[in-house]
C-alpha cells in the first residue's frame, strides 16, 4: 500500500500563526514534488508551502482563513513509490519534540527566532535618539542567498519601526525586511538584485529613540528557546494544535476559490496589505515593477483610476481598458458641451450596475384590450391625468406582494439579502437635463387615480428640476415607460441596489389567437431585467406572467 505522508509547514522563521491565503490543491488532487499546496501571508511575508512529496492528496486539513505554525499538517498525500525527495523523517514524523529537534538542529534561526522576543525587549531599553541601529536580515525560515527585488527606501528618508526597507523574494516567498528602529536612514548596504542571507546588513539607521533593534544572531543565547517557552508558553506550538490548525472561518479548503500559484499577483507584503486595507482585488491591477510585479504605486493608480472614472468604461474603470482620446476635430466642424450635472450621475449609476449586475431580460406582450378600454372611459373623470403608468405602478405593487424577492437588495458582501416591506415604486422620467427616477410611495396602499396624481406631481417637478433628494429614493423596484413614445422592445438597466426594473414599451394592436380564431386585441410590450445573482429565470418568467396577468384584467388589479 503507498504511504500516506504528512506534508507539514515548513520552519518559515520569525513567524508564527501564520494566515493562509490561498488553498492551491483540493482532495484528490495529484501533486508533484514542490508543488505548492498552500498560501501564507503574515503582514511581512507572502511564502508558499510546497509539497515534500509527489502524490494524490488523500486528505487537505486546512482551509483559507486558518492559521497555522511551524509543524502543522497541511495535507496527507499519497506517496507515489519512492518519488520522495525529502527525508520522511523530517516530514512524516508526527513526533513534535523529534520534529523540533531537528528543525532546530538544521536550522540554528529556529531557536534564535523563538528567543528573539525577550531579546529584543532587553535591546531596546539599551536604544538612545541618535544612536546607530544595524538593521539586519532577520530569520528567514528555509532560505538563503535571497534576492533582494525591491529597495523602498533612500538614505536620508525617515522610516517608522517596522516599515519595510527591502523586500526580498525566493522562489517561494516574498518578504519585507522591516526596520527594526524608528529614525533616518544613515546608510543603506543593499541594492536591488543583490543577494541576501541571514543576519546580512541591510541599512544603519540612525535611531530617534523609541527604536527596538532586532538581536544579531551572535547575541542570543542557547538557552533563549527554553526561556522562551517558559515566559511565553502560549506561542510554543502543542502538538494538537500542529495537527489540527485552528479554524479562523467557515470556509473550507474545499470551498475556497483555487487560484493556480501561477496566477497569484507578484506583489511584496506590505503591497498586499496596502491592497487588502483599500480593498483592491490584485488581480485587477497591472504591475509596473520587474516581471510585472505589482508596486504602491500600481494599486494607488488603480484606486485613483476607479475613483475619478467611477467605474465607467470610458475612463477605463475596473481593469477595462482605456477608452482612447479621439481627435474627432481631424474629420470636421466639432463643439464639445459640458454633460449636465444629472447626466453624469446617472452615466455613473448606469454604468455600475452594467459593470456589476449580471443581467437578464425577460419579455412578455400584456393583453391590456379591456384595461384601455376601461382607462378611456375613466381618463377625463379625474383632476390627474389617467396614463397608463399608474396602472402599471399599482400592478408591479401586487405582483411585489406575490413575489417578495423583486423588492430585495443583496447585501455588499453577497452574503445576505434584504427584503423589503415597503412597496415604493420609482419610474424614470424624461427631463431637458436628463433622465431621474422619482419615487410614488406606499404604492399598494393607493388607488390608481392618487397614484396618477403623484406621477403628475412628481414629473411636473422632475420637468422643473425641483425633485428633492427624497422624492428619489427608497425605491424598491423602477419602472421605464417609453410607451408615449414608441418602439417594441428595449432592455433597461437595473437600478441597482434594486433587483429588477420593468421596461414598457408602446401598446400595438395584434392577432391573438384565442382558441379558435385570430382576433385583435392590444398588446402592451413589457421587458422585466433582472439581477440574475437574486432572481431565477423561472421566478422572473412567474413575475411576469403573474404581472401581465392583473394588466389583461383591471378588475383583480383594483381588488
Ligand atoms: N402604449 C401606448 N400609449 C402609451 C403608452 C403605451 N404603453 N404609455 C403611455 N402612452 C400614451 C399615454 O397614454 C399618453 O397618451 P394620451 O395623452 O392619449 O393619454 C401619451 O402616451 C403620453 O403619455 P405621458 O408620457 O405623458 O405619460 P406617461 O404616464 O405614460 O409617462 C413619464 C410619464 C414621466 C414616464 C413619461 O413622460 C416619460 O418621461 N417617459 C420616458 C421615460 C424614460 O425616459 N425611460 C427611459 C429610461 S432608460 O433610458
Amino acid at each position: 500500500m503507498a504511504d500516506q505522508i504528512e506534508i507539514k509547514v515548513p520552519d518559515i522563521g520569525d513567524f508564527d500563526a501564520v494566515e493562509i491565503i490561498e488553498v492551491l490543491v483540493a482532495e484528490g488532487d495529484t501533486v508533484a514534488v514542490e508543488d505548492g499546496l498552500i498560501v501564507l501571508e503574515s503582514d511581512k511575508a507572502t511564502m508558499d508551502v510546497p509539497s515534500t512529496h509527489a502524490g494524490k492528496i488523500v486528505s487537505l486539513k486546512v482551509g483559507v482563513g486558518d492559521k497555522v505554525a511551524e509543524g502543522d499538517v497541511v495535507a496527507v498525500v499519497e506517496a507515489e513509490g519512492d518519488a520522495a525527495t525529502d527525508d520522511s523523517d523530517d516530514t512524516d514524523s508526527s513526533d513534535a519534540e523529534t520534529r523540533e529537534e531537528q528543525s532546530a538542529a538544521s536550522n540554528p534561526s529556529a531557536n534564535k527566532s523563538e528567543g528573539q522576543p525577550e531579546q529584543s525587549d532587553e535591546q531596546s531599553d539599551d536604544d538612545e535618539a541618535g544612536e546607530s541601529v544595524e538593521v539586519r536580515v532577520p530569520d528567514i525560515g528555509d532560505f538563503d542567498a535571497v534576492e533582494i527585488i525591491e529597495v523602498l527606501v533612500a538614505e536620508g528618508d525617515t522610516v517608522a519601526k517596522e516599515d519595510g526597507l527591502v523586500v526580498l523574494e525566493s522562489d517561494k516567498a516574498t518578504m519585507d525586511v522591516p526596520s527594526s528602529a524608528a529614525g533616518i536612514i544613515e546608510s543603506l548596504k543593499v541594492s536591488v538584485g543583490d543577494k541576501v542571507a541571514e543576519d546580512d546588513l541591510v541599512a544603519v539607521v540612525a535611531s530617534s529613540g523609541s527604536a527596538k533593534s532586532a538581536p544579531k544572531p551572535a547575541d542570543k543565547k542557547p538557552e533563549d528557546k527554553a526561556e522562551t517557552k517558559d515566559t511565553k508558553p502560549e506561542q510554543a506550538a502543542k502538538p494538537e494544535q500542529q495537527k489540527a490548525p485552528k479554524k479562523a472561518g467557515t470556509v473550507t479548503g474545499k470551498e475556497a476559490p483555487r487560484v493556480p500559484a501561477s496566477e497569484l499577483p507578484h506583489a511584496s507584503p506590505s503591497v498586499r496589505k496596502f491592497a487588502r486595507e483599500l480593498g483592491v482585488d490584485l488581480r485587477q491591477v497591472n504591475g509596473s515593477g520587474p516581471k510585472a510585479r505589482i508596486v504602491k504605486e500600481d494599486v494607488e493608480a488603480h484606486v485613483k483610476q476607479i475613483m475619478q472614472g467611477g467605474g465607467s468604461a470610458a475612463a477605463g474603470g475596473a481593469g477595462l481598458p482605456e477608452a482612447p482620446k479621439v481627435d474627432f476635430a481631424k474629420f470636421g466642424d466639432i463643439e464639445e458641451k459640458p454633460l449636465p450635472r444629472i447626466r453624469k450621475l446617472s452615466a455613473k449609476n448606469l454604468s455600475r450596475s452594467w459593470l456589476l449586475v449580471p443581467h437578464v431580460t425577460q419579455f412578455d406582450d400584456a393583453d391590456v384590450t379591456e384595461l384601455e378600454a376601461f382607462r378611456q372611459a375613466e381618463k377625463d373623470k379625474h383632476a390627474a391625468k389617467l396614463t397608463m403608468l399608474p396602472f402599471i405602478i399599482k400592478a408591479v405593487a401586487k405582483t411585489i406582494d406575490a413575489f417578495p424577492e423583486f423588492a430585495s437588495s443583496l447585501t455588499p458582501d453577497g452574503e445576505n439579502l434584504v427584503m423589503k416591506r415597503y412597496r415604493h415604486i420609482a419610474f424614470a422620467a424624461d427631463t431637458p437635463n436628463g433622465l431621474v427616477v422619482p419615487v410614488v410611495r406606499d404604492a399598494d396602499q393607493k388607488g390608481v387615480v392618487q397614484i396618477a396624481a403623484d406621477c403628475a406631481e412628481l414629473a411636473g417637478k422632475a420637468r422643473d428640476g425641483k425633485l428633492a433628494p427624497c422624492d428619489m429614493q427608497g425605491a424598491v423596484f423602477t419602472i421605464s415607460s417609453l410607451g408615449g413614445i414608441g418602439g417594441t422592445a428595449f432592455t433597461p438597466i437595473v437600478n441597482t441596489p434594486e433587483v429588477a426594473i420593468l421596461g414598457v414599451s408602446r401598446n400595438q394592436m395584434k392577432p391573438v389567437w384565442n382558441g379558435s380564431e385570430f382576433a385583435p386585441r392590444n398588446m402592451m410590450p413589457l421587458s422585466l431585467s433582472y439581477d440574475h445573482r437574486v432572481i431565477d429565470g423561472a421566478a422572473a418568467a412567474r413575475f411576469i406572467v403573474h404581472l401581465s396577468g392583473l394588466l389583461a384584467d383591471p378588475r383583480r388589479m383594483l381588488l
